[in-house]
């Protein structure tokens, strides 16, 4: 009887806790929004993986589900289905309906706490319409089922089989969330992260929605050696080695991978317990102390640094560097305002000794590799310099921004930037329309002339001194990189106007590459906007239709009738439209659509590693990206 009475008392508080996450799920998952969708696949998927690290899984298959469902399948040991003493129910069914069951690993195992992730399963369920669980486990197969996290019947078993594992469906709750759309490349890409991460393991996702079914395979034997090959797959490297270093020091397991390329930038990503951590934290400083310590007391050995010579900076020898930090640690403690740091002081030793160790090792046995990176960085040494003065001059330029604001500007008269905006158009001829067309209060135009220049092609000395990028400087009067202020910018939306063609678009990347770099923050707070120009004029009995899209320009003939009356014509660039049409059909703020630049902080590595694809050399990726562009770009609704 007393047993009941516990029961029932344990009964209430599981479900006060699932009731908890429908009341604020965004405490939980983030957000009902896309991005909090996708999170519950990552939740559960996140459990298999934690299996896998603790050695018992070595597959993982996530299927998108014709009805829009998620199921996700390991071949792990299965999770227990014998009955837990304090709640005196299976296992199994205390995952799905306790909030925070999931808890520490025992035996070996690392179990994320703190952070979006590893709250776990019984958060799913509970934002779930419906949940089924099937256990594979000691010859049976064990299931269960819930709806809105409530428990349809007790556990039981179905099946027999010979193999062990889980299998959870699940089907989110369609009056928590905004749309339950699932965006295969947003799956695919993470999946992906998370096989480079994690050795060895084979992780596969199909999506079942389309005709013919699509699947991608991810299994990686090298892990984060993969990941930095990967990174640096359309980049010209340095040196063909990849350098890995791997040890287990204080119980925490330190991999890192690295490889310099002939870029000036700097793409290190860090996770801690295969999350990434876009702040850093200890294992990030671990990492740069030991890549200053073994680079210069190499070069001092070997002579590649004359005794009066300074020491190479940690930025000099991280120019053009691929790498990733990967450790796992047992009890992560996150701190800085998103939790996104890590702050276990262990862990900047543990990397610090493994690197340390091993970096020497390698550079010691590949002579020529390290002097190919101290080279590298010694001409990044004299780049300094020069940039130091550079951004001295850029720095002065913008404190006297009123006085010398670009020539080519012509700048509108309103002087408060709520109500402000600049175009910056390719040509001087479509900037010739633009400003005839503009308003003058509020509507600025810079033109720009050609191409502008690659800012992942350069160096720093090199970009400040380009006349095009000197003149966006000025005309938004924020400064760049430490010296950025937003306070200052002079439009609250700055509008990127390119031909509606592949070059258009080309232009387009190169600009927003150079504020992505340079000025991050316009692109995270929403002041870049893309115009979208029609693609067609339609002309019939002297009216006149415009079309954004080939699909419009179908709707329209259709909607007109199919005659001979009919005059169409196609835009091939901004040049081929005088003011007006240009005003009437891209820049009248009544009538235009302006695309918003959006930036997922959450996605930060996966934005960088598309920036590295489509500013290398190569052709065949930035076509591609430019194809699939349209993912980073998210419709306004003005
Ligand atoms: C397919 C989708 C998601 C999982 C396991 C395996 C174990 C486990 C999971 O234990 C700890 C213990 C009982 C509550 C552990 C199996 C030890 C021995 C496991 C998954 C806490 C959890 N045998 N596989 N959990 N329990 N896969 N895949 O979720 O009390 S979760």
């Amino acid at each position: 009887m007393e047993q009941n009475e516990n029961y029932g008392a344990e009964q209430i508080q599981i479900l006060e806790g699932l009731e908890a996450v429908r009341k604020r799920p965004g405490m939980y998952i983030g957000s009902t929004s896309t991005r909090g969708l996708h999170h519950l696949v990552y939740e559960i998927v996140d459990n298999a993986v934690d299996e896998a690290l603790a050695g018992f899984c070595s597959e993982i298959e996530v299927f998108i589900n014709e009805d829009n469902s998620i199921t996700v399948i390991d071949n792990g040991r299965g999770i227990p289905v014998d009955i837990q003493q304090k709640a005196q129910r299976p296992a199994v069914e205390v995952v799905f309906t306790v909030l925070h069951a999931g808890g520490k690993f025992g035996g070996g195992g690392y179990k994320v706490s703190g952070g979006l992730h590893g709250v776990g399963s019984s958060v799913v369920n509970a934002l779930s319409n419906w949940l089924e669980v099937e256990v594979s486990r000691d010859g049976k197969i064990y299931k269960q089922r819930y709806e809105r996290g409530k428990v349809m019947y007790d556990l039981k078993i179905v099946g027999k089989t010979d193999h062990t594992g889980t299998k959870v469906t699940f089907m989110p709750d369609d009056t928590i969330f905004d749309d339950i759309i699932y965006d295969f490349d947003t799956l695919k890409t993470r999946l992906r992260e998370t096989a480079f991460l994690t050795k060895n393991l084979k992780i596969s996702i199909t999506d079942k929605r389309v005709e013919p079914i699509v699947s991608k395979t991810f299994h990686y034997e090298g892990g984060i050696k993969e990941f930095v090959a990967y990174i640096n797959k359309h980049k010209d490297p340095l040196y063909d080695k990849i350098i890995y270093c791997e040890g287990t020091k204080d119980d925490i397991y330190v991999e890192v991978a690295l490889q310099h390329n002939d870029s000036y930038n700097e793409a290190v990503y860090s996770f801690v317990n295969n999350i990434i951590t876009p702040e850093g934290g200890m294992h990030m400083t671990g990492f740069r102390s030991s890549i200053t310590k073994v680079f210069n007391d190499y070069a001092r050995e070997f002579k590649l640094l004359k005794e009066k010579d300074d020491n190479l900076s940690g930025e000099d020898l991280r120019e053009g560097l691929t790498a990733i930090i990967s450790i796992k640690i047992s009890e992560p403690q996150f701190e800085g305002q998103t939790k996104q740091k890590l702050g276990n002081a262990e862990a900047r030793s543990a990397v610090e000794s493994v690197m340390n160790e091993q970096l020497t090792y390698f550079l010691e046995q590949n002579p020529q590799v390290a002097k190919t990176i101290i080279n590298k960085a010694l001409l990044a040494q004299k780049a300094r310099l020069a940039a130091r003065k550079a951004r001295d001059v850029a720095r002065k330029t913008t404190l006297a921004e009123t006085m010398t604001l670009p020539g080519k500007l012509a700048d509108c008269s309103d002087k408060d930037p709520m109500n402000c905006e600049i175009y910056i158009v390719e040509g001087d001829s479509a900037g010739g329309s633009a400003k005839s067309a503009r308003n003058r209060a509020t509507q600025a135009i810079l033109p720009l002339r050609g191409k502008i220049l690659n800012v992942e092609k350069a160096r720093i000395d090199k970009i400040l001194e380009n006349a095009e990028i000197k003149a966006m400087i000025t005309a938004f009067g924020t400064g760049i990189h430490d010296n950025f202020n937003i306070d200052k910018l002079r439009y609250n939306k700055i509008i990127i106007m390119t031909d509606a063609d592949v070059d258009g678009a080309h232009i387009a990347t190169l600009l927003l590459t150079f504020f992505y770099r340079f000025m991050p923050d316009l692109i995270k707070e929403g002041h870049v906007y893309l115009a979208q120009p029609p693609l067609y004029k339609l002309e019939k009995n002297k009216k006149v239709w415009y079309a954004y899209s080939n699909e419009e320009l179908a709707s329209i003939i259709n909607e007109v009738g199919r005659d001979s009356n009919n005059k169409v014509q196609r835009y091939k660039g901004l040049g081929e439209m005088d003011a007006e049409q240009l005003w009437d059909t891209t820049m009248d703020p009544e009538k235009r659509i302006l695309l918003r630049v959006s930036m997922d902080e959450d996605d930060e590595s996966e934005i960088d590693i598309t920036f590295n694809t489509l500013m290398g050399d190569k052709v065949e990726p930035r076509r591609k990206f430019i194809e699939e562009n349209a993912r980073f770009v998210k419709n306004l609704d003005i």
